[in-house]
């Protein structure tokens, strides 16, 4: 199937503290993302990078958050570009930027859920749960708070209210193999079915995204994936500030991509945490174009949709 794709630039580094995410939509273009997804067959088009409206003026209890004013701006305008992409009749592909920009992207993935009267499916494919709010982040780096906000959890004051929370359900958790304590305690009650390594060991990376596919499936979904690039182990993917071992290979990555081509379920897109500052010659950034393409339907071998 043919889509159209709009790629946003999110120069975003104030979620977390190492800069350099900022030259991630540069190092995504200057590595060929959209070639390399025209050459499927998708249309293209790149909307540029987006810019950080003037500031709200916004506080937060807890003293360890920095950045909140830029957060809840970016997150804004974000909601805003996604939303209007979605409403076109789009893929938006947001290119990160750390994994703040989620706040946004998904704000504008279920506005448009909503109006369009489908329910909307998250999967975050992450090392990081990143279920904190901005009440419980000891670190103070909001990019560790997505998951809480799309959820609908209290402690996002500063925000605008999340439109139309996801349900526990909804949201897969992929890849997971680092949890903080308070995430931990919140995810327990949120009964948020985590997918974390120990599963994927166990019974391989196919059969529990399938069966969160076939979900997304029988419901008439929109699915929203999350893609950080600390997913994959740092061994392949080392341009990322929070590595953490233990995480997909080449081949479990490129086969979840595989995997959500053939259902043809994807909706919109993130790609979150490069940072090519900390990049080998590019590699990092080129791994996840071609994780892009598998995701668009390039094939190694090009036999028919299995049944
Ligand atoms: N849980 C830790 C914190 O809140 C680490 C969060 C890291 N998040 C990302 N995105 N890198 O997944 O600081
Ligand atoms: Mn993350
Ligand atoms: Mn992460
Ligand atoms: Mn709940």
């Amino acid at each position: 199937m043919s889509r159209t794709v709009h790629l946003i630039g999110a120069p975003i580094d104030t979620g977390q503290r190492y800069a350099g995410c900022m030259m991630g939509p540069g190092a995504y273009r200057v590595a060929g993302i959209a070639a390399a997804i025209r050459d499927l067959g998708h249309e293209v088009s790149d909307g540029g990078d987006v810019a950080l409206p003037a500031l709200p003026v916004v506080a937060c209890a807890n003293p360890a958050v920095h950045s909140l004013a830029e957060t809840v701006g970016w997150t804004d305008v974000l909601a805003g570009r996604v939303a209007a992409s979605l409403a076109r009749g789009e893929m938006p592909v947001i290119l990160g930027g750390d994994h703040s920009l989620a706040l946004g992207s998904v704000s504008g993935a279920a506005r448009h859920a909503a109006a369009a009267g489908r329910p909307l499916f998250l999967l975050w494919l992450d090392a990081h749960s990143d279920f904190h709010t901005p009440l419980t982040t000891t670190s103070g780096n909001l990019h560790g708070t997505p998951v809480a906000y799309i959820a609908g959890r209290a402690g996002f004051d500063a925000f605008a209210p999340f439109p139309a929370p996801i349900p526990a359900e909804r949201i897969c958790l992929y890849g997971i193999r680092s949890v903080d304590p308070a995430e931990h305690a919140a995810l327990l009650q949120h009964d948020i079915a985590i997918t974390d390594m120990r599963v994927i060991d166990e019974r391989g990376i196919v059969a529990p995204l399938r069966e969160f596919l076939q979900a997304v499936q029988a419901a008439g979904g929109m699915l929203h994936v999350s893609l950080d690039v600390d997913f994959m182990d740092p061994s392949i993917a080392p341009a990322v500030g929070t590595t953490v071992p233990g995480g997909a290979t080449f081949r479990e990555a490129h086969l979840v991509m595989e995997l959500l081509h053939e259902s043809g379920l994807v909706t919109s897109l993130d790609l979150v945490e490069l940072n090519p500052f900390l990049d080998e010659r590019g590699r990092t950034a080129r791994l996840m174009v071609d994780l892009v393409a598998s995701l668009m339907g390039r094939k190694v071998f090009d036999r028919p949709t299995r049944a």
